[in-house]
């Protein structure tokens, strides 16, 4: 089966790929009918333009802009990289509640400008204690369950919200609005869908009580982007930002605050994982070729 992937996906399995195209997707032009197989990193998929698709093959565990319900009408399988990642991300979202509660950047950005003069940094970048607080965790899936096992090695007391009925030492289950108005931290690990865009607006987010710290390690507009902007410059919250609605773009607003730490979309970005998530992906691949059933397809 002919396979195009739109970059090369880092790690040996690629190479166990016989008959791969790599192209970016802004690069075709021309119909390819021969194209039964897709790899792309969460990228609409140009139906006219593959019209022999078999697989879409997605290198990521959120497909949100993947049509898989067009998928589906035309008996296009979808695959997505769950699992592998989870540990990966959940580390980031830690990186980003504790470099955002102790202004662990603002602190970098003090010694690299000289102005440390003090012996050590007195007052000017007193935190809040992270140990004893309240972690909010929106989702507790995979990738949620992984960063609740974190939190209790630094003793935090875990709320969380979950769509089924879970049964769970991991924390204690809140609605969302209660959630959000007992948390010192909340963290986002729900998927992006016609449910949780917009999830965050601006009524939730001003239950969330003043010095809270709100970090995004899921996708940019599961909180309303305008009215999180409102919050983070009057200072009255702190924010942890991997992901943004219009990525790569940033609001330049954010570039200035000092009460945000923002990256660019690094919760799976180890070597390791990127490497397994071409691994599922290649094998996904492998698998519908040899006519076997995927391992991962999407729900
Ligand atoms: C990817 C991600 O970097 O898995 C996801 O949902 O957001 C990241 O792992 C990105 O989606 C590219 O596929």
């Amino acid at each position: 089966m002919q396979v195009l992937a739109t970059r090369r996906y880092p790690g040996p399995a690629f190479a166990e790929l016989p008959d791969v195209e790599v192209l970016p997707l802004a690069a075709l032009e021309e119909p390819r009918p021969g194209v039964g197989g897709l790899i792309a990193a969460n990228e609409p998929v140009p139906f006219d333009l593959l019209p022999g698709l078999r697989i879409v093959a997605n290198y990521g565990v959120g497909y949100d802009r993947v049509d898989a319900a067009e998928c589906a009408r035309r008996g296009i399988v979808v695959t997505n990289t769950p699992g592998v990642l989870d540990a990966a991300t959940a580390d980031l979202a830690f990186a980003l509640v504790l470099a955002a509660r102790r202004r662990v950047v603002e602190g970098d950005r003090l010694v690299r400008s000289g102005g440390w003069v003090g012996s050590w940094a007195e007052d000017s970048l007193l935190a809040e204690e992270l140990a004893g607080s309240t972690l909010g965790i929106v989702g507790l899936g995979r990738i949620g369950s992984a960063v609740a096992r974190r939190a209790q090695g630094f003793e935090l007391r875990v709320l969380y919200t979950q769509r089924h009925d879970v049964e769970t030492e991991l924390g204690e289950y809140r609605e969302l609005d209660a959630l959000l108005s007992e948390s010192d931290v909340v963290t986002l690990h729900v998927p992006r869908t016609a449910e949780t865009i917009g999830l965050l607006d601006a009524r939730r987010l001003a239950l969330l009580r003043d010095g809270t710290c709100l970090v995004n390690t899921a996708r940019g507009d599961i909180v309303d982007e305008a009215a999180l902007l409102a919050e983070l410059v009057s200072g009255r919250i702190r924010a942890g930002l991997d992901v943004f609605a219009h990525e790569p773009s940033v609001p330049p607003e954010l570039l200035g605050l000092p009460n945000v730490v923002l990256t660019p979309h690094l919760g799976s970005g180890t070597r390791q994982t990127r490497e397994a998530m071409t691994r599922l992906v290649v094998d996904n691949v492998l698998a519908l070729e040899r006519g076997e059933p995927p391992l991962t397809p999407v729900p």
